[in-house]
């Protein structure tokens, strides 16, 4: 990704930054520095400590230009799983990272991170972008029950023998895989009993209860790469909650999604084929409010767009007295629903890529 002389440049900044936050002394310092270009010289490596590792991730989040959720960044729990180097003992810590994210339903943000890339060995990584997706089934006639962007995904988990449902349905979880440092593909299920899932009901409309719609509590991105002072971890999945928005204003409602506004119209009572062109506005609305008071009732964190926005806000702002710059990518950070009724769309932001970040190699529409 970076050549030599980048890799450098960004282990001496990671490292300045690590002993700035950290109040180093300049001898700490020196001996740190050496020990580092010594390991890059010899072979473009150098090992970060724990807690290097811990406040690099932290750094990662906090730079992240398309993440709203940013204020909490040094509540991030980071957990060492470099030794972790099996297909198996990967997955065994993707369990318990996903059983301690969701606790009691109040959401821990949390980043397991196993092997760095070392020279030209590319340690074991999760394929999958998700560490939790629903299928998406063809039918015999062509159409699709599930999640449209989960069709291939689908298909080769059946191929690696991954039996679904006797009756395939809307919302069945899918396996994960894992490709191993030996570019071998493992496929994964998560312990019965680890994803806990939210059915969603409107406060007020019985009949939306009633179309069996429901998500999983804990979004966990997985497809994306760490990069901490030239080093790269490209298996460092990562959780924090979700905004109501991503699952009722696109999961859902997306067209190469699950496509279901009209279905959520009929059940509230608008007519799709009506003359009113605002039926969707509607129907986004209400999903939003229904998704909202689900997970409050089932007790799983979630935040509303408007409250995203308010702390996206305040973290600009803590950000500026701090004297430093804010990376921010508009198209993410503005919410898919009443856009301009929030504070972040009238933000004037600047999408740079500053380093420690998470990135992504695939293309990916969050
Ligand atoms: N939009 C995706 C999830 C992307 C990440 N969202 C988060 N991340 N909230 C979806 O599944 O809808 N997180 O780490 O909390």
């Amino acid at each position: 990704r970076i050549s030599a002389l980048e890799r450098r440049e960004e282990a001496r900044a990671f490292l300045d930054a690590y002993h700035d936050a950290t109040g180093a002394s300049r001898d700490q310092r020196r001996r740190r520095w050496a020990e580092v270009r010594r390991g890059l010289a010899r072979e473009g490596f150098y090992e970060h400590s724990p807690a290097e590792l811990a406040f690099g991730a932290r750094l990662a989040w906090r730079n992240h230009g398309r993440c709203i959720g940013r204020l909490y960044w040094e509540s991030l729990e980071v957990v060492d799983a470099r030794a972790l180097t099996s297909p198996e003992a990967m997955a065994g810590r993707i369990a318990r990272h996903m059983a301690e994210a969701l606790g009691d339903g109040r959401i821990r943000s949390v980043i397991s991170v196993f092997a760095p890339v070392r020279g030209t060995a590319l340690p074991g990584f999760v394929e999958s972008p998700q560490i939790t997706q629903y299928a998406g089934h063809v039918r015999p006639d062509g159409s699709i029950l599930g999640d449209r962007r989960n069709v291939e995904a689908t298909r080769i988990a059946r191929s690696f023998g991954w039996a679904a449902p006797d009756e395939p349905g809307r919302f069945d979880l899918l396996p994960y895989f894992v490709r191993d440092d030996r570019d071998r593909r493992t496929m994964f299920a998560l312990p019965p009993g680890t994803v806990r899932e939210v059915p969603i009901a409107h406060p007020a409309c019985p009949d939306l209860a009633a179309l069996g719609l429901r998500w999983y509590a804990v979004p966990c991105v997985s497809g994306m790469i760490l990069t901490i002072g030239g080093i790269d971890y490209p298996c460092a999945p990562f959780n924090g909650f979700y905004m109501c928005t991503e699952i009722a204003s696109r999961n859902l409602a997306d067209r190469d999604r699950y496509d279901l506004l009209p279905e959520i119209a009929r059940a509230l009572g608008l007519d799709p084929a009506g003359r009113d062109p605002l039926w969707r506005d509607t129907a986004l609305t209400e999903l939003n409010r229904a998704v909202l008071h689900s997970y409050r009732a089932a007790g799983v964190t979630m935040l509303d767009h408007h409250a995203a926005s308010d702390q996206f806000m305040e973290f600009h702002g803590r950000e500026q007295a701090q004297g430093r710059q804010v990376a921010g990518d508009w198209r993410w950070i503005v919410p898919p629903q009443a856009g301009g009724a929030c504070e972040v769309f009238h933000l004037r932001m600047r999408n740079f890529h500053p380093v420690p970040n998470y990135y992504t190699s695939r293309a990916d529409d969050g």
